[in-house]
């Protein structure tokens, strides 16, 4: 540990303005690598889809409680928007979360010696399918799974050069200092997890075209986005979610709220006398 950590310049950077890039961090064959691991799960998931989905906001999801995944689907189609966590279904890909060239410099974003992964996503925006990640900050999403949500930090690498076209990042510039912003009040459960965009129309969301092998990193106050993808490119990425040490991941969570309700499920067919 300790080349990678953050320099004083980047903590300058990221504590005015909540996120940190580094460019042209993994090279092009691990990448290569890394995408041909990531399209041989999107396939063998494709191949196990259940068809029970459900609509939330702009995102449809397949929740896969055996194997502790839940899918993003692009509405009713096939094409798959997004798969978390993964990690436990890929051991390639779970050794690619402990790279150095993550964990050193979530020591700093987590504010711990040790950092751990907490959960994981793999984003697929298709060419000219691959839809919107509206606006958020990740906070709301791990109130629930996190133990200390406010320390949970992501570091998000792109397999592929991401543009304007094909729906690069687009972050809000010091976001991350106002806390928690106002959430969307007006319909489904996710509604509490994604911004009221209504009532911040003066935002600028300020799009971060990179290439692919670079890495944004950012904590869970920082407002971000992502618009559709346009173009004939793909715009794929992986977010890894890290963590104080000693804390459950994600995984645990989920597997532990199956547990709960199996027993309930157990406890209501159980006769009385
Ligand atoms: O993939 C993207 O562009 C946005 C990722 C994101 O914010 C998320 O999945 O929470």
């Amino acid at each position: 540990m300790g080349s990678g950590r953050l320099t004083a310049d980047e903590r300058e950077f990221l504590a005015r303005n909540g996120f940190v890039v580094r460019e042209n961090v993994f090279s092009a064959s691990e990448v290569a690598d890394i995408k041909t691991a990531c399209e041989d799960l999107v396939k063998r998931l494709v191949a196990e889809r259940r068809r029970r989905r459900y609509h939330v906001g702009s995102y449809t999801f397949e929740p896969n409680n055996d194997q502790a995944v839940m899918i993003k689907w692009e509405g009713d189609s096939d094409v798959v928007h997004g798969i978390e966590p993964f990690a436990h279904l890929d051991p390639a890909l779970k050794a690619w979360a402990h790279d150095s060239r993550f964990l050193e410099p979530m020591v700093d974003f987590v504010g711990d010696a040790h950092p751990n992964l907490f959960t994981e996503k793999l984003n697929l925006k298709r060419p000219g399918v691959g839809g919107v990640n509206p606006m958020h900050q990740d906070y709301p999403y791990w109130l629930d799974s996190a133990k200390e949500p406010a320390r949970v930090a992501t570091a998000m690498l792109f397999l592929d050069d991401s543009t304007l076209e094909n729906g690069c990042l687009r972050v809000a510039r010091g976001s991350h200092a106002s806390g928690q912003w106002r959430n969307r009040t007006d319909s489904d459960e996710f509604g509490a997890n994604e911004i009221d965009a209504s009532a911040y129309t003066h935002i600028a969301m300020e799009p971060l075209p990179l290439r692919a092998g670079s890495i944004v990193m950012f904590g869970s106050f920082l407002v971000h986005c992502s618009e559709p993808n346009r173009s004939p490119h793909e715009r794929r990425a992986l977010l890894f979610s890290y963590q104080p040490a000693g804390h459950p991941t994600m995984v645990d969570s989920m597997n532990a709220a199956t547990e709960a309700r199996r027993r309930a499920r157990a406890q209501q067919s159980t006769p009385t006398t």
